[in-house]
């Protein structure tokens, strides 16, 4: 089995319930299991400022699946609750990200691992520190210094 982070964010609909929908439905992919899931986290958008706010959490699973074939499962999920792409970086209902994959390095058209964007975002270290405060992450380095070097963090977990 391998141990795979996942980055989940979004600011349409009801983003808390479609973050626990897809929780749950991550759980019941073949052949994989929701280990821990951080607290939900309120956190200003990246990219235009004229959009809601994101809920973001990180996950961890414990799977059999390829990273490629988790990936289509991911993008399956995403598509099965609406995700419909609007502009770029703009708003959505549903992302899922892997962040980490045991501690492959993969580099493909389709699939960065680690996430190209994992050293630079609060919204993915913070929560994933709060469920792996050891981890490190393949050629970035530790997570609490990659959390030090952060600039800006506005990021609050929810009620
Ligand atoms: N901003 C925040 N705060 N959280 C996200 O998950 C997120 N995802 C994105 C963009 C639009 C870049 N901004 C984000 O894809």
């Amino acid at each position: 089995m391998a141990k795979v982070f996942i980055g989940l964010g979004g600011n349409l609909s009801d983003p808390v319930a479609e973050l626990r929908q897809a929780v749950e439905t991550m759980n019941q992919l073949e052949t994989t299991k929701v280990i821990s899931c951080s607290q939900f986290y309120a956190s200003a958008p990246l990219g235009p400022e004229d959009q809601p706010d994101f809920i973001n959490a990180v996950c961890e699973l414990e799977t059999s699946l390829p990273p490629h074939v988790l990936l289509l499962a991911l993008q399956a999920i995403e598509l099965e609750q609406g995700r419909i792409k609007k502009r770029h970086w703009g708003e959505r209902i549903i992302d899922l990200d892997i962040l980490l994959y045991d501690d492959q390095i993969i580099m493909t058209e389709d699939l960065i691992i680690p996430h190209a964007e994992i050293a630079n975002r609060d919204f993915v270290l913070i929560p994933l520190a709060e469920i792996a405060p050891s981890l490190s992450i393949p050629h970035k380095g530790n997570i609490e210094g990659l959390i030090a070097n952060l600039s800006k963090t506005y990021l609050k977990p929810i009620a």
